[in-house]
């Protein structure tokens, strides 16, 4: 059996967790392979609701192995907080594997995510603030702490040492703050180290023997293709690869064995944070999409900007992604409107552009040019086949699917697992 992967395939928040907490009883493995706790993917089931911050939305699943993988970038203080949440409520975690070459978010990246943020001011990238960056930055430049140096003392005490010489430089002469103490860092590693050690494993080995055996491995990514250090707004991204490749190699599982990649795609458009957006609507059709919606940070309780579908961004996640298949979610929150606009391409600065421009100072002037698209009034939440939606639901879906490149195979009409309706 093959390797799925789960990208998102706008701007993060379409509705992952649910696309994956939905698979959860057809698969045997649930993987994270990028970004750390500044994911934020809700999971409903019932009348509870569960925001996962760090931990495959698998865990929820009791026959799924979840997995965080080498690509995750792990701040151990959040990992158990969110393990411990979970085990309160009743959800048995003891499954999870962690990778030994995962690297770790250590206090000083907290510090500098924040601290930079502050003086970029209005230029800022308005990123969560869990030191996502910072650390990446370090992996990137061989200065990283993965999970298997808490397990040699000596190893962990001589990488703070290096890592704090530099640090504290920066964080007291150039940002004017206090430094941070090595001994107090290490004391609180080392105690993590204990905890963690029963969870760590060869986990790209797994998989990859659960591969030979036939075993279902799911791939799920965070945040979103526009998101994305290589293929999203630069410098207004994320610092990992959300990207379909990046599931390869934040996994380790070699391409060739991933035998589909599902889009997770918005019927609107949403982003938090900064940079560019050409459909973002700032007026009341904006508050209306973020108040019907629900477009609230999951992690940070920041307000999501909100703006009408972009054709050109889903062909886009298509193309960089090679999506097999779309899970469009959300369509329930379009019901009442009476015309919807589509972005079918943008101008910029008087030329027609069908595709997103090769350059952000181009996408920074990007203006849609919209289709309008007849709207529906009936609630549709209790719909549970294609067929049962209203004409006018059925050719926007249809439309977007057109558009975006890759057939459309189910659709989210609310946030329970079971509002949802697969269409082949
Ligand atoms: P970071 O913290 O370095 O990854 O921030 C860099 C950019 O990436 C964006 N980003 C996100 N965008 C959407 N959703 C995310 N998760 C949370 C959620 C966000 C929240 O599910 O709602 O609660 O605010 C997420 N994580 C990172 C971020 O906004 C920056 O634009
Ligand atoms: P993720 O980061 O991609 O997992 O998405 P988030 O959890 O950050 O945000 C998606 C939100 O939409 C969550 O509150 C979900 O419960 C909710 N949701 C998911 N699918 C649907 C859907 O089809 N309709 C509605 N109304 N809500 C949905
Ligand atoms: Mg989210």
């Amino acid at each position: 059996m093959p390797a799925i992967t789960l990208v998102g395939a706008q701007w993060g928040d379409e509705g992952k967790g649910k696309a994956t907490d939905l698979v959860g009883s057809r698969v045997d493995y649930v993987v994270r392979y990028q970004g750390g706790n500044n994911a934020g993917h809700t999971v409903v089931i019932g009348d509870q609701k569960y925001a996962l911050h760090l931990l495959p939305s698998g865990i929820l699943s009791p026959e799924v192995v979840p997995v965080i993988a080498n690509g995750v970038v792990i701040d151990p203080g959040v990992l158990f907080e969110e393990l411990n949440g979970l085990n309160e409520r009743g959800v048995d975690t003891s499954r999870l594997l962690i990778s030994a070459n995962a690297h770790l978010i250590m206090p000083y990246h907290r510090a500098l995510d924040k601290v930079s943020e502050r003086f970029l001011g209005k230029g800022k990238i308005g990123t969560t603030g869990r030191g996502i960056g910072p650390t990446y930055a370090d992996k990137i430049s061989r200065a990283g702490v993965r999970v298997q140096d808490m397990f040699d003392e000596g190893i962990l005490r001589k990488k703070l040492e290096l890592a704090l010489h530099e640090k504290n430089q920066i964080l007291t002469k150039v940002f004017n703050r206090r430094g941070l103490d090595l001994d107090i860092i290490l004391n609180e590693y080392l105690g993590y180290a204990e905890l963690l050690r029963p969870y760590v494993a060869d986990t790209s080995l797994v998989l990859n023997k659960a591969l030979d055996e036939g075993k279902t491995v799911y791939l799920e990514g965070s945040q979103g293709t526009l998101l994305d250090i290589d293929h999203g707004t630069y410098p207004f991204v994320t610092s990992s690869s959300p990207t379909a490749g990046g599931a390869s190699s934040g996994s380790g599982i070699g391409p060739t064995r991933i035998t589909k990649v599902v889009g997770i795609l918005k019927a609107y458009t949403t982003r938090v944070g900064s940079g560019p957006f050409p459909t973002e609507l700032e007026d009341e059709w904006g508050q209306w999409l973020r108040t019907q919606g629900h477009e609230y940070g999951v992690t940070t309780g920041r307000n999501r900007r909100c703006g009408w579908f972009d054709a050109p961004i889903a062909r886009y996640a298509t193309r960089v992604n090679g999506i097999t298949d779309f899970f469009l979610t959300k369509l329930d929150v379009l019901s009442g409107l009476e015309r919807i606009p589509v972005c079918v391409g943008y101008d910029v600065d008087g030329t027609r552009h069908d595709e997103i421009p090769m350059t952000q100072t181009d996408f920074h002037h990007a203006q849609p040019v919209y289709e309008h698209f007849e709207g529906w009034n009936d609630d549709i939440t209790n719909v549970r086949s294609f067929e049962e939606l209203p004409k006018a639901a059925q050719n926007y879906v249809r439309a977007l699917e057109e558009m975006s490149g890759a057939p459309i195979s189910a659709i989210g009409v609310g946030p329970g697992r079971d509002q949802t309706l697969e269409l082949r």
